[in-house]
């Protein structure tokens, strides 16, 4: 596989120098400065390719560029939004870029409640906690029915017996201060989406009002319609992907279940056949992410790896822990559910040119003081991707 490196731009405090040094071969970025809803234009995506290739790399993915929500569910002016994300892919593909990441998770990208938890060995990890995102959801955000919906909430098989999440909440809502509060809202709105969603930024000073704005959105949207409105934007932008040579790679739901009464429709293998087979054309594909599908305590991650290696564009290479309560942590990249060492196997007899990219990383070794992006560590990532590196030379 290619080894590439999830790199935020110009501004990274990780620089493509320091990339060049642990053995990265491609980038993984975006245009982060343009504003949800507006055409990347040639100039500026050639501008951030010379700059890439002036460190010795190459630009191999995009991750993201962002479906708009009007897009997710059906605005009036989502075909406005199609034609000007149809402009971005070719200017894309003008430029020599052809893969292309996205998600179809309404509102929220990814989901965590803790972006410090300690592990044993002096390290950090991601984690994520029912009772805490559902606190969240019930006695922060105050969603109107979120209490009656998480009454009813009920965990995969195998995880989760016996728990009571309304009375973790109650408790939670009991001994909480408003310092805990706001750590949770900066956890689950800005720390997390600040960098990757564009519907939230880093110093927003009303970020739950506008939470409930786009929530509004969705009323009345379940699967069926959001499906149909995934296929309605893939059926409309495979033809510009044919000609222009562009393989569009949806991302899973981060984590895999349904959230704050919204659909998710990127969760099982389930899903991952309907999409495929709703839109049944190569350039319709997938984001292998095994952090995500391993959250999912129903997500058999190497027989799904078998099932779409040869529909997948691009892999996320983590793995996730499901505590015997349900919650899950990011585990080593050698740990987990997900298996990387099978997966490496697989993808790479599938296709050794995929690229892949160590999602993630813990935060160690001081890390903690550098302020990077939550889960987008140095340190931590290098160490990662030297365990893959590792695991591919034995494989090869
Ligand atoms: C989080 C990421 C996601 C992902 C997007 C893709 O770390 O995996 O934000 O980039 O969902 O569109």
């Amino acid at each position: 596989m290619e080894l590439t490196w999830r790199w935020f731009g110009k501004n990274d405090k990780i620089t493509l120098a320091m990339l060049r040094q642990i053995g990265v071969e491609g980038i993984v970025t975006a245009l982060h400065d343009v504003p949800l809803g507006e055409v990347w234009t040639r100039e500026q995506i050639r501008d951030l390719r010379e700059y890439i290739e002036a460190a010795g790399l190459r630009w191999s993915v995009v991750e993201s560029l962002p479906v708009t929500e009007t897009i997710k569910y059906g605005g009036p002016d989502r075909d406005e939004q199609i034609a000007i994300y149809k402009q971005s892919l070719r200017n894309l593909a003008a430029e020599g870029i052809h893969t292309v990441c996205y998600n179809f998770m309404p509102v929220l990208d990814w989901a965590r409640t803790d972006l410090m938890h300690p592990n044993a060995d002096g390290t950090f990890n991601l984690y994520f906690s029912y009772s805490e995102f559902a606190y969240f959801d019930i006695c922060i955000l105050k969603r109107a029915g979120a209490r009656e919906e998480w009454a009813q909430f009920r965990f995969p098989e195998g995880v989760g017996a016996g728990r009571d999440i309304l009375a973790e909440v109650d408790e939670l809502a009991r001994t909480s201060t408003p310092e805990r509060d706001h750590q949770l809202v900066e956890n689950i709105v800005i720390k997390t989406q600040g960098f990757v969603s564009g519907n939230f930024r880093e110093g927003d000073e009303h970020p739950l009002e506008l939470f409930h704005q786009l929530l509004a959105k969705y009323k009345g949207i379940g699967k069926t319609q959001l499906r149909a409105n995934m296929k309605y934007f893939l059926e409309a932008i495979m033809p510009v992907c044919e000609e222009c040579g562009i393989n569009m790679c949806v991302h899973p739901d981060d984590p895999p279940i349904e959230i704050l009464g919204l659909p998710r429709i990127v969760r099982t293998a389930e899903d991952i056949r309907w999409f495929l087979s709703a839109v049944d054309n190569p350039h319709n594909g997938l984001t292998f992410c095994a952090g995500s599908l391993s959250a999912g305590a129903y997500n058999d991650v190497v027989a799904m790896a078998h099932e779409f290696a040869p529909r997948t564009h691009f892999v996320h290479l983590r793995s996730c822990h499901i505590f015997p309560n349900g919650d899950f942590t990011e585990a080593s990249h050698l740990g987990g559910r997900a298996n990387v060492p099978e997966l490496c196997r697989i993808f790479q007899r599938v296709n050794p040119a995929l690229p892949m990219r160590v999602d993630h990383g813990k935060t160690m070794l001081g890390d903690e003081n550098r302020g990077y992006n939550a889960g987008y560590s140095f340190l931590g990532r290098a160490f990662a991707l030297a365990q893959v590196q590792g695991v591919l030379a034995a494989i090869s």
